[in-house]
């Protein structure tokens, strides 16, 4: 059998985005396991392409076109994610915050969440603290997600779990965060309930903060 996963993750690094549809098409109909497609193909890909970035090896133009590859092999897989549960375990908010437009990884989480069964309300990118503030008077979810890929995005963390201590929101509200530059020492010093490095992490983080003790 072909090797699809390298064949993947070869397309994803050199923007092969003619292609990528019919590898990932075939790749699902010969059952390759979905999981495998995304982290040994894509993520693994993405990897690849942010080291040849800062090598200076490739530009932003072409890690764009990696990033167009991969948005269009993941739209093949996740309709085959989603909708696995039912009921709704519960309401999560997610976005990219403010000064960030890096979404693949918020993208991912949200299709691992919705197929774990939690409604997910995607408020996009670079997303201003006061609109998500307004969002979440609104909408009440249960959970926020918030996902920053550049390290001086960062702090803008904190000022969103600020301005929600500010609001009254904070206590009703779970806050996890994730992406490449941030840890759980900086989610603990930011004041946010937890931090997930990867899908897997993101859900389990989620359904801890719903279950009942
Ligand atoms: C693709 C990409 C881009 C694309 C983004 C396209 C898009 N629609 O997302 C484009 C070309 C637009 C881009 C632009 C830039 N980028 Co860029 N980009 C990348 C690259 C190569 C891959 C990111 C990615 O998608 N990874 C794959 C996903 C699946 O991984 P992930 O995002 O980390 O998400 C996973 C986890 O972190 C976690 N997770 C993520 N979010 C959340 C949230 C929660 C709640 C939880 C629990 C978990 C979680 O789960 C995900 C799945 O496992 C990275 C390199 C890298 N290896 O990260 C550089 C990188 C992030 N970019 C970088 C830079 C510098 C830039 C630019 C400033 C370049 C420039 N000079 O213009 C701009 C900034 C634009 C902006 N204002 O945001 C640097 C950041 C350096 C730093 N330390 O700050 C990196 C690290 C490249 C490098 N090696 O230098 N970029």
């Amino acid at each position: 059998m072909k090797d699809y996963l390298a064949a993947i993750k070869e397309a994803v690094i050199f923007g092969k985005h003619k292609e990528i549809e019919d590898l990932v098409g075939r790749a699902i109909e010969e059952n390759v396991d979905l999981e495998a497609i995304i982290n040994n193909g894509m993520i693994a890909a993405m990897d690849v392409v942010g080291e040849m970035f800062t090598e200076s090896r490739i530009f932003v133009p072409e890690m764009l076109v990696s990033a167009m590859t991969m948005k269009k092999g993941l739209n093949l897989v996740k309709p085959l994610l989603k909708g696995k549960e039912r009921r709704s375990k519960g309401t999560v908010m997610m976005c990219t915050v403010r000064g960030d437009i890096h979404d693949i990884g918020k993208n991912l989480v949200i299709m691992m969440l919705e197929g774990a069964g939690f409604d997910v309300i995607d408020l996009g990118v670079d997303l201003d603290v006061e609109k998500l503030i307004d969002q979440a008077e609104r909408v009440r979810p249960q959970i926020l997600g918030l996902s920053a890929l550049l390290t001086t995005t960062m702090p803008e963390m904190k000022k969103v779990i600020e301005v929600l201590k500010e609001k009254g929101l904070r206590a009703k509200l779970k806050v996890m965060i994730g992406g490449a530059p941030v840890d759980s020492v900086f989610a603990k010093e930011i004041g946010a309930d937890g931090y997930g490095k990867d899908t897997s992490d993101a859900v389990q983080l989620a359904r801890s903060f719903v279950s009942k003790p």
